[in-house]
């Protein structure tokens, strides 16, 4: 019996985010554009900042940049949930992190499906928010009851998706010419859809609740609503959009700039109003719009540990009690400042940062720590004190609840700021995923462990 040959499945994510990426492109032309922006930007930083280009050249992630990018759907039912789930994990991509948007006036809550292993992310670290509808945060019931018969009716996957999920699983991989096929397939979920499921007079009433009701609950599938590539200098593509014909949104969500970025930093172009055909009670279409999608970009850097993120919520949460951000962009300058003024207490030194705790870092040894004899007792401090290990900042690979809030918002209209009471309801988001969501702390902290106990171990070899 020949032994079937399995595609890794981060090949399969691999082709899958290009393949998605190249749909985008198509889909939404001002997406190339951005992404052309981007890369120009990239390389002009890389060629302005040699140690830069060094330090990502020496931790394997250069490579990577101009392939990053990351996505997000929006889910209507616990089974599309749990479904999606499976999808993903063809794709060796699990969920991370918790979200509760319903605190922000966005009634979903969500989680990051992307693959976690060093080797992996290395290889592609392409993730997708993912954000399940709360029809139990609508008051009206009547409206709740229709949205969720509509929301029964509609199957997102197609057969040949959903048959090489199971197949998958069963056999603990696909191979070549079923990869294929299963990229092909599973796009099909992510695609636009211009023909709505909903009459016109059901769209104005999921509208009238709530934009992102209308969203969800409208279309035959969980249409990609953008894809994100990762930037060196958000500041300055920022600035560049407009020469690009693009509109940025009013500010940058996330940290201020910085020497040494922390988390994540983003901003948006505003979503498309794009033309849909509504089908009437009589059979007739209707002519009508809807905005969905949009772009985005995104600045990473360093992972904060649990009291770094204490020390960034709360300085975050100062500067917005200071200067709020305006939808229309007027106090743009003003909220900047407000921002960069409320960060002072933030340490902007890498030393600093690991001094204080706040960052996680990848260890490695040093030229000298390759060749020399340590003591390897030694406390860490030390070894790095005498030159034997260093550290780099380990980056975020995860989102923001504030900030995501901030894109969907941008891209909900200013009207549709609405309050809900907070309820996050991790259990529940879980019961309905199938599973259990990573925690990010300690997935970082397991990194940083890992090299430092690889530091150790080295230095052992080198002594024996
Ligand atoms: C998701 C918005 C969140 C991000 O980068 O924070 C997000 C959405 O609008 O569906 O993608
Ligand atoms: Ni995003």
């Amino acid at each position: 019996m020949t032994k079937t040959r399995f595609v890794p499945s981060d090949d399969i994510r691999s082709m899958f985010s290009a393949a998605m990426s190249a749909m985008y492109r198509t889909e939404v032309p001002a997406y190339g554009t951005l992404m052309d922006l981007v890369a120009k930007v990239n390389a002009e930083t890389l060629s302005a900042d040699p140690k830069l280009r060094e330090r990502l050249e020496d931790t394997d992630s250069l490579d990577r940049i101009t392939e990053e990018r990351h996505g997000a759907i929006r889910l209507g039912t616990p089974a599309e949930l749990a479904m999606m789930r499976r999808l993903f994990a063809v794709m060796g991509m699990v969920p991370v992190g918790y979200y509760d948007l319903s605190t922000a006036g966005v009634p979903v809550h969500s989680t990051a499906f992307r693959p976690v292993g060093e080797a992996s992310l290395k290889k592609n670290p392409f993730r997708v928010f993912t954000s399940l509808l709360r029809l139990d945060l609508i008051a009206d019931e009547a409206l709740r009851a229709e949205a969720e018969a509509t929301l029964a009716r509609r199957q997102i996957f197609t057969p040949g998706a959903v048959e090489l999920i199971e197949k998958a699983e069963q056999q603990g991989g696909l191979d070549r010419a079923d990869a294929l096929r299963f990229v092909t397939e599973a796009l099909e979920t992510f695609r636009w859809h211009d023909k709505a499921l909903v009459s016109p007079d059901m769209y104005a009433r999921l509208h009238a609740a709530h934009r992102l009701i209308a969203d969800v609950v409208s279309f035959k599938g969980p249409h990609i609503n953008h894809l994100t590539p990762r930037t060196l200098d958000i500041d300055l593509v920022q600035a560049r959009m407009p020469d690009y014909g693009i509109a940025p949104k009013a500010v940058v969500e996330g940290p201020p700039t910085r020497k040494c970025p922390i988390l994540l930093r983003q901003t948006s172009f505003k979503a498309l109003n794009e033309p849909v055909l509504f089908e009437d009670k009589d059979g007739t279409w209707k002519e009508g719009s809807h905005t969905a999608r949009f772009g985005e970009i995104e600045q990473r850097g360093i992972a904060l540990t649990p009291k770094g993120r204490a020390l960034y919520d709360e300085l975050l949460n100062a500067s917005r009690h200071l200067v709020r951000p305006a939808a229309d962009g007027s106090n743009a300058a003003e909220y900047e400042k407000a921002l960069a003024e409320a960060f002072t207490p933030f340490p902007d030194t890498w030393e600093a940062i690991r001094a204080e705790g706040l960052g996680y870092f990848a260890y490695s040894l040093t030229e000298k720590g390759r060749k020399a004899k340590a003591d390897t007792d030694a406390s860490l401090d030390a070894l790095i004190a005498e030159d034997l290990v260093q550290f780099d900042p380990i980056v975020y690979e995860d989102f923001l609840p504030v900030s995501a809030a901030g894109i969907f918002q941008s891209n909900l209209g200013d009207d549709a700021t609405q309050e809900f009471v907070a309820s996050p309801n991790q259990q529940r988001f879980e019961l309905d995923l199938g599973a259990k969501v990573l925690n990010e702390f300690d997935h970082y902290a397991g990194i940083e462990q890992a090299s430092i106990a690889d530091c150790r171990q080295m230095l052992t070899a080198i002594e024996a």
